[in-house]
């Protein structure tokens, strides 16, 4: 945190930005931290509506503009640290991250992903895990590192795979606990409860478990 006691925080999105809406909506009860901006790939994201009416700046930086992905990640760090973040949020952003981005962010950039983690990283998670015969499903907030999707976990929450499931229904079952881990989680970093060490990720003093503290709603 910097020296003022509040996190400022900048979320990154690619569409709906419903999993920020889930944010904007707790932390308005929680004046420990605030978003200060979002940045969004795509300029249709409708997550950017969302940000327009909670009355946070919004950017939009298109990736084609850009000649390689470091560009793309140099201009996203410029938006960024003029907006001193704190944390960085990823909220269904869907651009793989450079390793100067994620060095330049270390231990304090976090992401959802649709599975359980270490299961299914990358795309088509619900279809993955239908195809695999996964009995349960669920979602992971990790801290993010230069290998995809396999930063460590911080927070899980798990469903059961029904016979009859399709993948837009596990999409929308899956959806749900995310809007409640997530912001939790930003919660728990924004009152300095939750740090990344060498070691792996720490609660309130306690190295997590590989799989995270396990939610039940
Ligand atoms: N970057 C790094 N370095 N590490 C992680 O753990 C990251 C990351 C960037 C994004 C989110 C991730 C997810 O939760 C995330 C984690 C996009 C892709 C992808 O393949 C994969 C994983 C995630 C996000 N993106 C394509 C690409 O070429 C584009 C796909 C598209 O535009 O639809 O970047 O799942
Ligand atoms: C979420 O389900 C998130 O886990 C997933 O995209 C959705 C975004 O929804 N993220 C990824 O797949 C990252 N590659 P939202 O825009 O409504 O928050």
């Amino acid at each position: 945190m910097t020296d003022s006691n509040s996190c400022n925080i900048v979320v990154l999105i690619s569409g709906s930005g419903s999993n920020l809406q889930a944010i904007i909506d707790d932390l308005a009860e929680h004046p420990t931290a605030r978003i200060c901006a979002v940045i969004s790939n795509k300029a249709d994201a409708y997550g950017l509506v969302r940000a327009e009416q909670a009355g946070i700046a919004q950017h939009v930086l298109n990736h084609k503009d850009f000649a390689d992905r470091l560009a793309f990640d140099q201009a996203l760090m410029n938006v960024i640290d003029q907006h001193q973040a704190d944390l960085v949020v990823l909220a269904g952003f869907m651009r793989i991250l450079t390793p100067e981005f994620t060095r330049h962010y270390a231990q304090r950039l976090l992401n959802i992903h649709p599975s359980l983690l270490p299961k299914h990283k990358g795309l088509n998670t619900h279809q993955r895990a239908l195809d695999a015969g996964d009995q349960t499903h669920g979602c992971s907030v990790h801290f993010v590192t230069e290998e995809l999707d396999g930063g460590p976990v911080v927070i899980q929450a798990t469903l059961p795979i029904q016979a009859e499931d399709t993948a837009n229904d596990l999409a929308i079952r899956v959806h749900a606990l995310e809007h409640q881990i997530y912001p939790l989680a930003v919660r728990w970093f924004a009152d300095g409860r939750l740090h990344l060490s060498d070691q792996g990720a720490v609660l309130d003093g306690q190295y997590l478990a590989s799989s995270g503290f396990q939610f039940h709603s």
